[in-house]
């Protein structure tokens, strides 16, 4: 009987760990969100085109995390648009091009935006400071300021310096998230 009950939990909790947790992917047009997403699902560099609409991918980036992640075309037209996708979701990857410094008062307020909608109100979210390799980008802390992360409240967030063409830090960016889905489902 004990063993049945432990192979039953056992198959319950593999289950659970299998069920894909719902991840939007968002930022503006150019940060490198679909570069982002097939280098985590094919493991190659694809050339892009601007998303006209969206992008949909089940991914595996680490052994037990699966993530059905939504790419969601970043041009202004679009944008408001993104309320759409909000419902139920688990976690937010808001990516940022690094080297893009006009922009980041867009991408701040886009940024807020989001997460102040009703239903986003605690979902984690990961901000990927993108394109990390090239020599005008600015340092993760820098983009804390430049962001103002540190106002954000009653939520888990981090931030990882990434390079979506190495795949550098993009691994580790989920790994977090998926982690932050964890301890959020605890509560
Ligand atoms: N140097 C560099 N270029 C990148 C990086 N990520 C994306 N790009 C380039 O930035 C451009 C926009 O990328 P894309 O994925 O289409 O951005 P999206 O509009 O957010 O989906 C493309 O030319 C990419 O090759 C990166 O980490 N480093
Ligand atoms: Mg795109």
């Amino acid at each position: 009987m004990g063993l049945l009950i432990s192979r039953l939990y056992d198959a319950l909790s593999s289950f659970s760990y299998e069920t894909p947790s719902r991840i939007l992917l968002l930022g503006l047009d150019g940060a490198g969100k679909t570069t982002i997403l097939y280098k985590v699902k094919l493991n190659e560099t694809v050339q892009t085109i601007p998303t006209i609409g969206f992008n949909v991918e089940t991914v595996t980036p680490a052994p037990g995390i699966t993530f059905t992640v939504w790419d969601i075309g970043g041009q202004d037209k679009i944008r408001p648009l993104y309320r759409h996708y909000f419902d139920k979701t688990d976690g937010l990857i808001f990516v940022v091009d690094s080297t893009d410094r006009e922009r980041f008062r867009e991408a701040r307020d886009e940024l807020f935006g989001i997460i102040t909608h009703d239903n986003m109100c605690s979902v984690p979210v990961v901000i990927i400071a993108n394109k990390s390799d090239l020599p005008t980008a600015v340092k993760p802390s820098e983009l804390i300021e430049q962001l103002n992360l540190h106002s954000i409240s009653r939520r888990r967030w981090f931030i990882q310096s990434a390079c979506a063409i190495t795949g550098d830090g993009i691994v580790g960016a989920m790994q977090q998230l998926a982690q932050m889905i964890k301890d959020n489902r605890k509560n």
